[in-house]
């Protein structure tokens, strides 16, 4: 860091309670417990009206977690943006790489270690998981996003889709990658319940949130409050890409 050449400003946005453009100019570092050599940003958390909390971590080699995270109710997932974790869970150890992803369900919880030369770039998220009587818990899954199908989104060739968990109704979330090519955009602008945390893996847009426009890029991260208006075009030369959490299967609490 030095002194700044011109007078200081932000591309941040931030309105509690509706949506919020966080870019990685303005993060710092959030210290935790039980986090060693891990430089961590929490992007996402009720302070900001989310129900959820996500983190953006960089984990240098030797870097872990020292204390379970997640279990007793709390649902986990980690998704690996550039180099290796380990990542145990229920004494299974998994083995990731770029793209590569572990969900641990509200019974179990995850040991995170960076065991490469490397350092790690994460993306760690956690929410209270929603049990309904009659549908059982949902399970760990693990895979990498190179392995998965990417479907054609609402009829739109420009536009494809990743669903990274089952859609089954014991998982009350799911996380997805949407990916427009350069011109492609939504069919509609969304108005809808869920929440979003949105970050994004390539590409420049203008996204439109609470009906303003607004340019985006990689390394934005989007929080989308619900009923807030969402929609994009892809501008540029790369396809514009994020990943991004979904509530799903579940009824609203009266
Ligand atoms: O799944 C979604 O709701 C997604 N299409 N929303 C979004 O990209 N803002
Ligand atoms: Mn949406």
């Amino acid at each position: 860091m030095s002194y700044p050449k011109d007078l200081l400003s932000t591309r941040a946005i931030i309105q509690h309670g509706r949506y919020a453009l966080i870019p990685p100019e303005g993060l710092v570092n959030n210290q935790l417990p039980y986090f060693e050599k891990c430089t961590t940003s929490i992007i996402a958390s009720p302070k900001l009206g989310a129900s959820f909390v996500q983190y953006l971590i960089e984990m240098e080699p030797e870097g872990k977690t020292t204390k379970a995270f997640g279990g007793d109710g709390i649902e986990t997932f980690v998704f690996v943006r550039e180099g290796a974790l380990d990542v145990v869970v229920d004494g299974t150890k998994y083995e990731l790489n770029q793209g590569g992803y572990v969900y641990c369900p509200p019974h179990l919880n995850m040991l995170l270690e960076n065991n490469s030369n490397s350092s790690t770039k994460l993306i760690l998220y956690k929410q209270r998981y929603i049990p309904v009587e009659g549908i059982p818990e949902p399970w760990v899954v693990c895979d990498n996003i190179n392995n998965l199908e990417a479907n054609i989104y609402e009829g739109m060739e420009d536009v494809t889709l990743i669903d990274l968990l089952p859609t089954d109704m014991a998982f009350d979330m799911n996380m997805h990658i949407l990916t427009f090519q350069p011109g492609g955009c939504h069919p509609f602008i969304e108005t809808h319940v869920q929440e979003h945390g949105a970050y994004l893996l390539s590409g420049e847009g203008i996204y439109n949130l609470d009906n303003n426009w607004i340019p985006v890029k990689k390394g934005d991260f989007i929080w989308m409050g619900p009923f807030i208006q969402q929609a994009t075009y892809a501008v540029g030369q790369e396809p514009l890409s994020y990943i991004y959490s979904k509530d799903c299967n579940r009824d609203p609490e009266i």
